[in-house]
């Protein structure tokens, strides 16, 4: 038999990522993204929130998006796992115009084990974390007690206090968009 590459890979790090996609089929790009991550060698288990319907934010004169979180584990390096994301965002469409603008698929590096890095590339945890609700609804289903690194509060306690009142609605039949 031959052996699960996946096997010989240890599981180094815990990563949760925001998934996001306002343009086209954008269930079946949050699946092409959750799928991209999902077979990359170097994830070894990935868990997918529910999906919520979300108002936009920032930039409001936008469709609105279909938002999910990940967690996954993995031995990628922070710089490798961004690559990965940006590459999954490449292979499903994703061209970069304007900022906060429509997308076909966006995938955001939220934490990162407890790393705390601001880099011209990366900041972590992401900046806006903790001011988005479409970001810590689903991300609290995933881990409501998580304590954010460099802040003495947990995901759920940014969720109670966020004054973000966007509309974050979980799509209904959609509970089982989850791998292991
Ligand atoms: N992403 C943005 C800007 N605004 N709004 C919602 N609801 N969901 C997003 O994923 C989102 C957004 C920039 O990445
Ligand atoms: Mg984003
Ligand atoms: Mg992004």
């Amino acid at each position: 038999m031959q052996p699960n590459p996946k096997q010989q890979t240890a599981e180094k790090h815990c990563v949760y990522l925001s998934l996001g996609s306002n343009l086209g089929d954008r269930l079946a790009y949050l699946k092409a993204g959750v799928d991209g991550l999902r077979t990359d060698l170097q994830v070894t288990s990935i868990e997918v929130s529910p999906v919520y319907e979300t108002a936009p934010w920032g930039k409001l004169d936008q469709p609105g998006y279909l938002n999910c979180c990940v967690r996954l584990w993995t031995s990628l390096s922070p710089a490798e796992t961004l690559s990965l994301c940006l590459a999954i965002e490449r292979k499903n469409g994703r061209q970069r115009t304007d900022h906060w603008g429509a997308r076909t698929l966006d995938i955001d590096i939220l934490i990162f084990d407890d790393l705390i890095l601001s880099t011209s590339d990366l900041i972590l945890p992401h900046p806006h974390l903790k001011d988005r609700r479409f970001v810590l609804k689903p991300m609290a289903d995933l881990a409501s007690e998580l304590m954010v690194p460099g802040y003495d509060q947990t995901v759920g306690g940014f969720l109670e206090r966020c004054g973000d009142t966007g509309e974050v609605v979980e799509v209904e039949g959609l509970k089982d968009i989850t791998y292991f």
